[in-house]
């Protein structure tokens, strides 16, 4: 419950199974908005050839995008691979390229792979109740390594951040994560081109 002599506040839930936010609407991604995204395109088309699967989706609060608000929010990757690759996020560097973003993990097995123009990156490893705090100037994708259970997260970065997709779109992440011998696995893509910088 909320009291007091305000509306300014508000108050919402968050389903930890479900990854749910009260009614909000949320945005779907299916592998047919991500074919150059993975590495084996012949995995992408033979996929695609038999359906167009649902890869993930991310509801907001739907806050202003103003300098002052929070872009407040869930995403939610389903498990499964395209060939050796995980499911995963498209990824994005934010226009506001020093706005940094926090994900608390509520639920699964996945990593936030993080890049900066200059090439640098790390990958953190998320189950239940880690969270990372993604640095300014770092893209970020989120991937998850579970065979069966959904990755689901909780987010929050400042409202007015954008999202630049083009970036990434060109010149992929410098790390792949797919599956080895059963188990997740960092790799180079050997695609990946040193784009922004
Ligand atoms: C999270 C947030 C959103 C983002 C979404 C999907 O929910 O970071 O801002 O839009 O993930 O990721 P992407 O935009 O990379 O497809
Ligand atoms: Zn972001």
């Amino acid at each position: 419950m909320l009291t007091g002599s305000t509306t300014l506040a508000r108050l919402f839930s968050v389903d930890t199974v479900t990854g749910l936010i009260d009614n909000q609407p949320g945005m779907k991604r299916h592998l047919s908005s991500m074919r150059g995204m993975f590495h084996d395109t012949e995995a992408v088309a033979a996929m695609l050839a038999e359906g167009d699967p649902l890869l993930y989706e991310f509801y907001d609060l739907g806050l202003p995008a103003t300098a002052g608000d929070l872009a407040v929010g869930t995403s939610i990757v389903l498990p499964g691979k395209v060939g050796d690759e995980y499911y995963m996020t498209k990824g994005h560097f934010h226009e506001v390229l020093e706005a940094a973003e926090v994900y608390h993990c509520l639920a699964g097995h996945g990593y936030m792979i993080m890049e900066s123009p200059e090439g640098e990156w790390e990958a953190a490893e998320l189950h239940p109740g880690s969270a990372v705090y993604v640095p300014g100037r770092y893209a970020h994708r989120s991937v998850n390594v579970s065979p069966t259970d959904k990755l689901i997260t909780f987010f929050a970065f400042r409202a007015d951040a954008g999202h630049d997709y083009g970036t990434i779109e060109h010149q992929g992440f410098r790390k792949l994560v797919v599956e080895r011998n059963g188990k997740p696995e960092l790799v180079d893509n050997p695609a990946w081109q040193k784009g922004r910088s």
